[in-house]
């Protein structure tokens, strides 16, 4: 038996906290940003150098792997963490999701969601049981519930019918959960809050999924097109019911200022394609704000991204270089400007890790946005 998934709290200043997660595959300190690994990897990235810039966990999909290469074929090999050569923690997202945003085609009912391929046409089935199973056959570390995220807007009934449906999923998943033993193996499943942008509904939503044994708890719903604020106003109305003894995870989300402000309203844990994508497509996370490296402006600048960032990448390629590798569509551009990326969100996150620690979050806060404010410089 392995032993438990525990959070503990080391510190607070005002909302935001300072804890350690740890998992059968190491400790994750949060505040944390996770790089996706959709596919079994990060993109354009070798999984060394991503533990390089500081990370502690990495995010795979129930949707993407289950069609390719399949959990039981990954299974049979020996689990997603040697899959992938990453020995240390997995978080896995249950499926849904991903099936409403790729997905050909799916239909939904109160049993679970049908759908075919965007792959090759196929037909599948995710139900919350199978979901769980698939994540058990992948050895993810923690576990999220399948659930319905609702696109915003949309009318409070359909917002209500999905919240609900969620958590009879999220009763179902832990069954599953104890039924496959992951309590046991040292294993976490979150449940996740939905509600949309109704405060009412995430209040009804967060105090149902308190009242279940999840080891934490994640904030679904969000970042589907609604306004930052009220993103930020939503977050902190949902963090106030849940269990301050337990994580709390804000999903697919998202710019180093979403971060920021999401931090001071209590949430520990963060994944985004963001940093990824953006590095695939040219830009460039920095601490003067996001630099576009396509920009023609960039062709004849020796300077590198910055003389002061994250890693040995971001302070020796000049800016020149990394614009005629992204114009000549150079897969080096890619990993370049994705390392930077990934190397600057664990940087931000180390930053509000020591300023919540010392009590001056607000003020290491301030100082970051002052930064950005600088622009595309
Ligand atoms: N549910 C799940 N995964 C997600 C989301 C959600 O609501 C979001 C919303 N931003 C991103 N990823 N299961």
């Amino acid at each position: 038996m392995s032993e438990r998934f525990s959070f503990t709290l080391l510190a607070n200043d005002g909302a935001a906290r300072r804890g350690r997660l740890s998992t059968p595959h190491g400790l994750v300190e949060t505040p944390a940003f996770m790089p996706v690994g959709t596919q079994a990897t990060v993109k354009a990235m070798l999984p060394e150098h991503v533990r390089e810039t500081g990370a502690d966990v990495v995010l795979g999909n129930v949707y993407h792997l289950m069609l390719r290469p399949g959990a039981e074929r990954v299974d049979r090999l020996g689990g997603l963490h040697r899959f992938m050569n990453w020995p240390h923690t997995i978080l896995t997202d249950s499926g849904g999701f991903q099936v409403m945003s790729l997905a050909a085609l799916r239909k939904l009912d109160a049993d679970g969601v049908t759908f075919k391929s965007h792959i090759d046409g196929s037909m599948h089935r995710l139900t919350p049981e199978r979901s769980i199973e698939i994540q058990g056959l992948l050895g993810s570390d923690i576990q999220m519930q399948l659930d319905e995220c609702v696109r915003l807007p949309a009318s409070r009934d359909e917002i209500a019918r999905g919240m609900r449906l969620s958590l009879d999923w999220a009763e179902r998943s832990r069954t599953a959960f104890e039924g496959f033993g992951g309590p046991e193996a040292g294993r976490a499943l979150f449940g996740i809050v939905q509600g949309g942008d109704d405060l009412a509904l995430r209040e009804e939503s967060a105090t149902a999924l308190s009242a279940m044994p999840f080891e934490g708890y994640s904030i679904g719903g969000l970042a589907v097109g609604e306004p930052q604020q009220v993103m930020f106003d939503v977050t902190a109305a949902t963090t106030a019911f849940l269990p301050t003894e337990k994580p709390r995870y804000l999903m697919g989300v998202g710019t180093p200022d979403d971060l920021v402000g999401s931090v001071a309203r209590g949430v520990d844990m963060f994944d985004c394609v963001m940093p990824t994508r953006a590095g695939r497509h040219g830009v460039a996370y920095t601490r003067f704000g996001k630099l576009n490296l396509k920009n023609a402006r960039h062709a004849e600048q020796i300077a590198p991204l910055d003389p002061e960032g994250p890693t040995e990448i971001s302070r020796s390629y000049s800016r020149a270089y990394l614009h005629h590798l992204i114009r000549a569509g150079e897969m080096l551009g890619a990993t370049l400007l994705t390392w930077n990326n990934i190397a600057y969100y664990q940087a931000l996150m180390r930053r509000l890790r020591t300023a919540i620690e010392e009590g001056r979050f607000d003020d290491e806060a301030a100082v970051i946005r002052e930064g950005w404010v600088r622009g595309d410089v």
